[in-house]
């Protein structure tokens, strides 16, 4: 057993511990399903504040001083009560993870505010193999939260530590099991003969397997027939026509060299893709003719045309934009975006020109390359417009549209998103690819968008089919 020496306020704390019977011996099953002499049971010690008090700053100050954080969350519910104390005493934002997601209103899997990328403190009352901890950094690593730390009151030492320490997470343990034995029995509270079959367990039990994470029950999403009925703008409601009338929720981005490539690939892949996606600025041989061009075949195959123009300016600058100059845009494009920078001047004028031409507008939320700014309050500020214009605006270009506050958010809108590959990566200039079931079935997305996945394929029509493929099986998985 160790003899690390343990302070007199762990003691104390240990022996109070023992008093209210959150220690007790015997045989008992636990969580992992092994068999164990001891058993810890501390959800007892929201009975005794001054002793919770007291754990939670014992834990917090058991932490190295370089360990930074910008919220804690607490693994439910035992450490539900300590993250509080926590997170009240040293004015830490909390956040708590939901056991179990909710089949109505909000189905978050974390609640409360916070942004990606911020550092988020892991606290728990005890740890055997490190699953409830791993159970809990999943889902707040997959809403964008840092996770590398964990601080936890009791290490039963069997394995846990290194479990963490595989997955990215450093233990903090304020006392050890074969330690708090040891206390006990030097303060005649257990017998010899308990201390040896407790130090046997020990021995016998080193290492506990991670048992595999459950995934919180999923709820299940809201089909496009449900979304059509109630989407407000005829565009949004006729996207959603597309997409049921050819099982697609495939957009191609044809960001290829000339228009006469661009109407040649859409005559290719027409019939798999619900939005074909322009950028027309990239065309050297754009002439006037090419919008009825792409039109006729749009109306051949079935599909909308989607210029992702990323309007920017005041809104009387975007209604000459959208109108105007070379491209007349507002002529054959369905669909446009918007950034929100310039606020919502911008959508009222896209929409003077665009509503009673019966077109609609997505809003950039977020944006799929590295460092991006659209994140947090701004992609907030997106959803706040949009339900402030939702006569015009369809939705909107998302990455990770279930990790946004109140998510899944109103149905009426479509989330349709690029950096979609058949392999998560990216290229050299910062884009950054999920896969087409990742975005639609763990990120929420309603719409894949995928360029270089499809075009720069050998065969283009037939990698277009499997990522429609892919991404209505992933529709399908999430709606059934
Ligand atoms: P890729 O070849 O699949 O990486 O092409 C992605 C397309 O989506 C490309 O046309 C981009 O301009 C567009 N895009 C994006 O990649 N990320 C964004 O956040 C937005 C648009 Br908005």
């Amino acid at each position: 057993m160790s003899s690390t020496s343990v302070s007199p306020a762990m003691e104390s704390l240990i022996l109070q511990l023992h008093e209210i019977s959150a220690v007790k011996f015997g045989n008992f099953k636990l969580k992992s399903g092994i068999y164990s002499p001891i058993y810890i049971d501390l959800r007892v010690i929201v009975s005794y504040p001054s002793l919770l008090s007291q754990i939670s700053k014992t834990l917090i100050s058991s932490l190295p001083s370089s360990t930074s954080y910008d919220l804690v969350c607490g693994v439910p519910y035992t450490a539900l009560p300590i993250a509080t104390c926590i997170s009240v005493s040293n004015h830490v934002p909390m956040v708590m993870r939901r056991k179990e997601i909710k089949d109505y209103g909000t189905a978050k899997a974390i609640e409360g505010h916070y942004q990606a990328d911020q550092i988020c403190l892991i606290i728990e009352d005890l740890v055997t193999s490190g699953a409830s901890v791993l159970e809990t950094a999943a889902p707040l690593r997959a809403a964008g939260l840092k996770v590398s730390d964990a601080v936890v009151l009791l290490d039963r030492e069997q394995g846990g530590r290194e479990n963490l320490e595989e997955n990215g997470i450093k233990l903090h343990s304020m006392i050890k099991l074969s330690e708090m034995v040891r206390i006990l029995k030097e303060k005649g509270k257990v017998g010899e003969e308990m201390e040896g079959v407790v130090a046997k367990f020990l021995e016998d039990n080193r290492k506990v397997a991670v048992p595999k994470i459950e995934k919180p029950v999923r709820v299940k999403a809201i089909s496009f027939q449900e979304r059509v009925k109630i989407a407000k703008n005829p565009m949004g409601k006729r996207l959603f026509e597309v997409m049921i009338e050819k099982e697609s929720n495939l957009c191609v981005a044809a960001d290829v060299g000339t228009a006469s490539e661009l109407l040649d690939i859409a005559e290719k892949i027409g019939p798999e893709i619900c939005l074909l996606k322009t950028h027309v600025d990239i065309l050297p041989d754009f002439t006037p003719d090419f919008g009825s061009k792409l039109r006729s075949i749009a109306e051949k195959y079935n599909f909308l045309i989607f210029e992702d123009r990323k309007f920017a300016d005041i809104g009387n600058t975007v209604t000459m934009q959208y109108e105007g100059g070379i491209f007349h845009i507002l002529d054959w494009a369905d669909i446009v975006n918007a950034h929100i920078i310039s606020g919502p001047g911008i959508v009222d004028g896209l929409k003077l020109k665009g509503l009673p031409q019966g077109r609609g507008l997505l809003l950039l939320a977020e944006m799929s390359s590295a460092g991006n700014l659209a994140t947090g309050d701004y992609t907030s500020a997106a959803v706040k417009i949009a339900e402030e214009h939702s006569d015009f605006v369809i939705g909107f270009i998302s990455v990770n549209p279930a990790s946004w506050p109140g998510a899944p958010g109103n149905p009426t809108f479509i989330h349709a998103t690029p950096g979609v590959q058949m392999v998560k990566g990216g290229d050299n200039l910062g884009q950054q690819y999920n896969t087409p079931y990742s975005v639609v079935y763990d990120r929420g997305s309603d719409i894949i968008i995928v360029g270089r996945g499809i075009i720069k394929a050998a065969n283009p029509a037939e990698a277009a089919r499997e990522y429609r493929l892919q991404g209505w099986n992933a529709y399908l998985s999430k709606t059934s």
